[in-house]
């Protein structure tokens, strides 16, 4: 199953027309199904597992390192759909966290890079380039939340894990709390575990220095712990539906893992922690077995940006708003609504969990304004398109100690164009013929570029993005 869909054409081509066949037979067997499906999953539960910092290729069911072993991702892979153009709404941690809670993108937001673990520290402008706009320090309690409305449906809701959307400072605290208000039980969650200011763990191991976990095991290992608490959640709600967001603080950096585990791993630590997280991955796939719940669990696999490790068949890594920056791997298993061993190639983005969750929690989205994604359950049940024609990214920040520069794209087609405002030169790169992003077309395809800016524009516009101070749209 490794990159099938770079490797396997014949594959592609024999489903497609085989496909084609059997519409008649598969339109009458659809309509059935999905009554079916319906009345089976009449309030399913819904897991939602979050990576950090994992790019795509670093799991068994889209990897290339041979060395990688996550048989329980490559488990809940192949009894679902893997989806090969997974991104997330921004290229480091807390804007995509605050665009899965919301279903807004962080321009619409306003939190459009990531809380900074030490207060007040000053981005450096480039000489003479554009300045950072503003971006938020915490999540806005009064933005729409899933969990919320998963709780309305009467959902137990949990949050266990990596938040990333409460003040900035952590690093100088002593357990990661810099402002409680702004915590997830705050967001409709009905318990914490983990959730704080940090962006990444103060410690790997008990005492873990976090006020919202309860030390207990003096060398105990977090994703072990979070693991554990994540089966107790599914037990203790095995008899109502559940909702949990176990958002692992693997693998961003510190890079480390217990010692065992690093040994096993041929002293390679990352492979280590990929492991744990794995290994967690199945623990919770087995108490959903256990518990009788797992034929009416929707389970998600995802990453909140690209990987810190890059990714081989992309180019660059988190931070760039390049493919390597986005992209995320990603896996959906829902028994009863999708196939086993499904694949899908149309873009995703982060905001569309939020009316995916409710709808399939029987809620509504209708009276959401500020909802920016789309229900995936057509994609779910073997559609091939979703009804939108672009996405957009808005970074408005400068990095340029990890080379990180400010921009926002458009991808609509095979078309991805890039606006440097500034700092670095606007881009027009073709996907489909280009995947490393290695050729600017912009000067062989002005109109293509300058209708896209226009299109991009029309979009910062339409959720009022914050713009840098000194580009053109701005004050
Ligand atoms: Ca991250």
């Amino acid at each position: 199953m490794k990159k099938m869909m770079y490797t396997n054409r014949t594959y592609v081509l024999t489903a497609f027309v085989v496909g084609s066949l059997c519409i008649a037979t598969a339109a009458w067997s659809a309509e059935k199904q999905s009554t079916v499906a319906k009345a089976k999953a009449d309030k399913p539960n819904i897991i939602f597992i979050v990576a950090d910092d994992l790019g795509p290729g670093w799991v068994d069911f889209d990897g290339s390192h041979p060395e990688i072993n996550t048989p329980n991702l490559q488990r809940l892979a192949e009894s679902g759909m893997v989806f090969n153009k997974a991104y997330a709404a921004a290229t480091v941690c807390s804007p995509t966290r605050a665009a899965l809670i919301t279903g807004m993108s962080p321009a619409q937001i306003g939190l459009t890079t990531h809380i900074p673990g030490i207060a007040g520290r000053e981005r450096p402008a480039p000489k003479g380039g554009p300045r950072d706009a503003e971006t938020l320090k915490q999540l806005p309690l009064e933005l729409p939340s899933y969990a919320r409305e998963l709780k309305k449906q009467g959902y137990a809701t949990g949050f266990i894990g990596k938040w990333h959307l409460a003040g900035e400072g952590s690093v100088k605290t002593k357990d990661g709390i810099v402002d409680s208000r702004y915590h997830p039980e705050h967001f409709g969650f009905d318990s914490n575990i983990g959730g704080c200011a940090y962006g990444q763990p103060k410690s790997w191991f008990d005492p873990y220095k976090n006020g919202t976990i309860e030390d207990r095991e003096k060398g105990e290992y977090l994703t072990d712990r979070l693991s554990d608490e994540a089966v107790t959640f599914i037990k203790a709600n095995k008899d109502r539906p559940f909702h949990l967001s176990l958002w692992f603080y693997s693998v961003h950096t510190p890079i480390k893992a217990p010692k065992e585990l690093v040994k096993k791993n041929g002293g390679n630590a990352y492979l280590a922690m990929l492991e744990c997280m794995d290994n967690a991955v199945g623990d919770v796939l087995d108490a959903l077995e256990e518990t009788g719940t797992l034929d009416n669990t929707m389970v998600v696999f995802y990453s909140d940006n690209g990987g810190d490790k890059p990714t081989e068949w992309l180019a660059d890594k988190k931070g760039s708003l390049l493919e390597g920056g986005l992209r995320v791997p990603m896996a959906v298993s829902w028994p009863g609504i999708i196939k086993g061993g499904s694949q899908s190639d149309v873009p995703v983005n982060s905001m569309d969990f939020f009316p995916t969750f409710v709808h399939a929690a029987g809620g509504s989205t209708k009276g959401i304004s500020q909802l920016e994604g789309l229900d995936l359950m057509p994609l779910f049940q073997g559609s091939e398109k979703l009804n939108r024609d672009a996405l957009y990214w808005h970074y408005p920040h400068n990095r340029p100690d990890v080379k990180l520069y400010m921009g926002s794209s458009i991808l609509m087609g095979d078309w991805k164009f890039y606006e440097g405002h500034g700092t670095i030169p606007d881009a027009l790169f073709n996907l489909e013929e280009d995947p490393m992003e290695t050729t600017n077309r912009v000067n062989q395809n002005p109109e293509l570029a300058e209708r896209l800016r226009s299109k991009l524009n029309q979009w910062l516009s339409s959720v009022n993005a914050n713009m840098p101070p000194s580009s053109p749209g701005s004050e």
